[in-house]
């Protein structure tokens, strides 16, 4: 497998981590975002949205939306299953991965921040304000969401990993890295925690990869 991804980009750590989850190996091939290397008319061919990740698998499939992806993942190397057997678990897994990776995360986009600045003249504190309204407002959703589960858990939706807790991880992440405070998110943090003492999600951090740039 060949896999296009950056260190910083979240949805790509999305899929690093389940690739480590399921002890996969893939060729790394890194886009410089910073760049505008997914402008380039080599990787619009790949993925015409022009964003991260991207797959092409071992048949020359290609593959993109890291959501798409891990469950491509899961349905092709089912061990171990990231998704719950229980239909009505899997849609709140679901829909949990989906609140961050269709609602928070597209808000952070660097194609988004760099509309607001470029077009809209948002400096470096209402980008600021941008960020933290958005990631503090869907992050208190997702707080929310594990404090109705039936059972407190220690992962978000069972006692292994999954793609709700993939989703989590490098959302918080990001939430870090723009200086967000969601210390007050205690499921969450206590979550993100654990599995960051898990080697899957430690050798998928940004700092770990090949591209990472301080
Ligand atoms: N929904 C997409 C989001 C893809 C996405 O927004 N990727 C970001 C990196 S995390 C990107 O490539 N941004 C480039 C840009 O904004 O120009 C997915 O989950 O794959």
């Amino acid at each position: 497998m060949k896999f296009y991804g950056y260190f910083r980009s979240s949805s790509s750590y999305r899929c690093r981590i389940a690739f480590n989850l399921k002890g996969l190996d893939y060729d790394f091939v890194s886009v410089h975002l910073k760049q505008g290397a997914q402008k380039s008319p080599a990787f619009a061919a790949l993925n015409p949205q022009r964003l991260l990740p991207a797959l092409v698998t071992d048949d020359g499939a290609e593959l993109i939306q890291s959501l798409a992806i891990l469950e491509w993942l899961d349905e092709t190397h089912p061990e171990p299953a990231i998704l719950p057997g229980d239909p009505l678990e899997r849609a709140r897994v679901r829909a949990f991965a989906q609140v961050i990776a269709c609602e928070i995360h597209p808000l952070q986009n660097l194609r988004v921040l760099k509309y607001l600045a470029d077009e809209f003249g948002a400096d470096a504190d209402a980008t600021t304000r941008w960020l933290t309204r958005w990631l503090t407002e869907g992050l208190e959703a997702c707080e929310a969401l594990l404090a109705k589960r039936a059972i407190a858990t220690p992962f978000c939706f069972g006692d292994a990993p999954g793609l709700a807790d993939i989703c989590l991880v490098p959302q918080v992440f990001s939430a870090q890295r723009f200086g967000v405070d969601i210390s007050h998110l205690e499921r969450i943090m206590d979550i993100n925690a654990r599995c960051e003492a898990l080697a899957a999600f430690a050798q998928a951090h940004p700092a770990r990869q090949p591209d990472f740039e301080p």
